[in-house]
């Protein structure tokens, strides 16, 4: 297809003018290429369904979901793994909404994504005098996300790719809103002079190297330390810079806690790792050097019973947003900048003759290691019929150690928390979960994104509440064939499926699904194999037939109903109660 010159679509032939003319449409597409983004996860409609089609045409892979937060939530994980921002592409006002949360999102978890939104015209909406799907969309994003244009002239469309992409990679990563009015696209003008008006994005995620003060300050905290920690979140597997973020722990010889999405950043089985001794490092350490992880709710803002005594602790903290710095505690020796440049200016600094911390710190912490992982061991060994959550996941552990590249997908709630502890990663951003937010609904998005971008299989642990967020999507998942397998923990509802309506009567409790619900049925319903597994044995066999065969599969676990807590392990967040009184 191409434009002719009132920018309407036709066929192509030899004596049209594609050659002299452009449009929206083409510019767009091709801004895109220009900076190497090739595949876009949307849902198609008014005004963006020729583009998604001429997109497809011209070699880019369109991915076509069943609701746009799942393919925002793709873009989103496609931008943490490969470092580029990941696209999503939506209709305009409800398609855009939809989009929106995953696009918040993705800015709260500091990945690049950039959501590509048709909209209404500017005329009408601006008196707002009833346009089809009218909404003012770019006032809407602009505080959900770190950027937001919009562009208004097809000769401008380079220029807008190209602050969505910097805005998107440099500095702290996050999602940035395009705002596209539906005459845009048909915009034409000389093909020649839109070549010229794209813009190939140099350098778009700059070094930014720490000072070197700031870097001596660093280390002159880290040589006094008595029980150092280093805490390794999901910026340090983000930046790509594996070898040296192994090289700082190696060769300081520091204990390190690695965040949930952190893991196997280091092998989980790294002698180093204090991941099965978590409260004892937060509590006992006295320097914490940070790597791209933040002081929030997932590390108590640093403060509280858990980080021990008040006063007890001096943070380095390396991260490229210098607002962070401070932002719940005081940072002893704020370090900003890339973590790959003030890793290696650590190093650098170090020199070889580093010492390692005490040999007493790393005994205690090793011990503590041990113990856990003894009583860890123990109740993985005791195989329970019904499956408890320990009895299935230490099958899944197994196929994990066993299939050290597949991806890791998690959510749920005691799904989420119990695997996050009882499967060790072995390699680098492997596994996907909840994020920032403890959002429900990232599931078959990030398992989508997974499959497209790595071409590794997928084994996704979701919690049925979990899954009923975006298992729509399971249908996407068999028409692109990708090789995901879902494995459904069935424990009948929220948090457990025993609980009963207080009232004694009417409705079901507020926590509780179908009892016995067949999810393995929703994905034979689309061609995809289906099998439910009551017992370890079974479990384990199904998902590594699944995984052998690279069939899109779902097998319903049937977990035992009693056997989860209320909010898994953050029961603590959950306000309850203590008023008794007659409704
Ligand atoms: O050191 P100690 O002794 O303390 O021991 C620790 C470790 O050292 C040790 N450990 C180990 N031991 C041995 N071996 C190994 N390998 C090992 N590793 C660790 O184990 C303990 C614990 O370690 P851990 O896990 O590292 O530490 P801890 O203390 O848990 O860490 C604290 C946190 C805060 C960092 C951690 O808990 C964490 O990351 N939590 C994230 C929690 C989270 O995000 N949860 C999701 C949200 S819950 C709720 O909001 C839900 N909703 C509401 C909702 C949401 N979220 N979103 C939307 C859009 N709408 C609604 C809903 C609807 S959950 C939910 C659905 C739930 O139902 P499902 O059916 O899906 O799920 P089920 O619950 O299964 O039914
Ligand atoms: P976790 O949840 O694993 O603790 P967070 O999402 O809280 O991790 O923190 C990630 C941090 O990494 C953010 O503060 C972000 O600014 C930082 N970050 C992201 N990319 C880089 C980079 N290239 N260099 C330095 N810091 C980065
Ligand atoms: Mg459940």
């Amino acid at each position: 297809m191409a434009a002719n010159a009132k920018g309407e679509l036709g066929e192509a032939t030899e004596t049209d003018d594609a050659r002299e003319l452009t449009d929206g449409f083409h510019l767009l597409i091709d801004a895109l290429k220009l900076n190497a983004l090739d595949t876009i996860y949307g849902v198609p409609g008014i005004p963006i369904t020729d583009f998604g089609r001429l997109a497809q045409a011209s070699g880019m892979r369109v991915i076509s979901f069943r609701h746009e937060q799942n393919a925002g939530n793709a873009a989103a994980i496609a931008g943490y793994l490969t470092g580029k921002p990941g696209l999503c592409l939506t209709v305009s006002a409800p398609g855009f909404l939809n989009g929106l949360t995953a696009l918040a999102n993705a800015t709260t978890n500091c990945f690049p994504m950039i959501l590509l939104s048709g909209s209404s015209e500017r005329e009408i909406v601006d008196l707002q005098q009833g346009d089809y799907e009218e909404m003012d969309q770019l006032a809407i994003a602009k505080p959900l996300c770190k950027a937001a244009f919009r562009v208004l002239r097809a000769e401008d469309i380079g220029i807008g790719v190209a602050r969505a992409i910097r805005a998107a990679v440099s500095g702290r990563p996050g999602g940035v809103y395009l705002d596209l009015p539906a005459k845009l696209f048909g915009q034409v003008m000389e093909a020649e002079a839109g070549a010229a008006s794209l813009v190939k994005v140099i350098d778009p995620a700059p070094r930014q190297l720490p000072a070197p003060d700031a870097v001596e300050r660093a280390l002159e905290v880290l040589r006094s330390a008595e029980r150092p920690l280093i805490i390794l979140g999901k910026g340090a597997a983000y930046v790509q810079a594996d070898d040296r973020v192994r090289e700082l722990v190696e060769r300081s010889g520091i204990p390190y806690l690695p965040m949930s999405m952190a893991k196997g950043l280091l092998p989980d089985d790294h002698p180093q790792s204090a991941g099965a001794a978590r409260s004892l490092v937060l509590k006992e350490s006295d320097v914490v050097v940070m790597v791209g992880a933040r002081l929030n709710w997932l590390l108590s803002h640093g403060k509280g019973k858990s980080w021990g005594e008040s006063g007890s602790k001096r943070f380095i903290q390396i991260d490229i947003e210098p607002t962070e710095m401070d932002s719940n505690v005081e940072i002893a020796a704020p370090l900003v900048g890339d973590i790959a440049s003030c890793v290696e200016a650590l190093l650098g600094g170090m020199g070889e003759s580093w010492s390692p911390p005490p040999e007493e710190w790393t005994r205690r912490v090793s011990e503590k290691r041990e113990t856990n992982l003894a009583k860890m061991a123990q109740r993985l060994g005791a195989d329970t019929s019904p499956m408890d959550y320990h009895s299935a996941l230490a099958a899944l552990r197994t196929v994990v150690k066993e299939r050290p590249d597949i991806l890791l997908v998690n959510e749920g709630a005691n799904t989420l928390d119990f695997a996050r502890s009882i499967i060790d990663l072995y390699k680098p951003r492997k596994r996907l979960d909840v994020g920032t937010w403890g959002v429900m609904g990232i599931g078959m998005g990030a398992a989508v994104a997974a499959a497209i971008e790595t071409g590794h299989p997928v084994l996704a642990i979701e919690g049925d509440s979990a899954f009923g967020f975006s298992g729509m999507e399971i249908e996407t998942i068999c028409r692109y064939d990708l090789p995901v397998c879902v494995v459904v923990f069935n424990n009948n509802g929220i948090y457990r499926g025993s609980e009963t309506n207080p009232s004694g009567g009417g409705d079901v409790a507020t926590t509780v699904f179908v009892k016995g619900s067949r999810y393995d049925l929703m994905m034979e319903a689309f061609g995809g194999r289906g099998a439910q597994a009551t017992s370890r044995d079974e479990l384990l066999e199904e998902v590594n037939r699944a995984l052998d065969s690279g069939k899109p599969t779902l097998i319903n676990a049937i977990i035992d109903e009693n056997a989860g807590t209320e909010s898994g392990r953050i029961g603590n967040l959950n306000p309850q109660s203590v008023v008794s009184r007659k409704s």
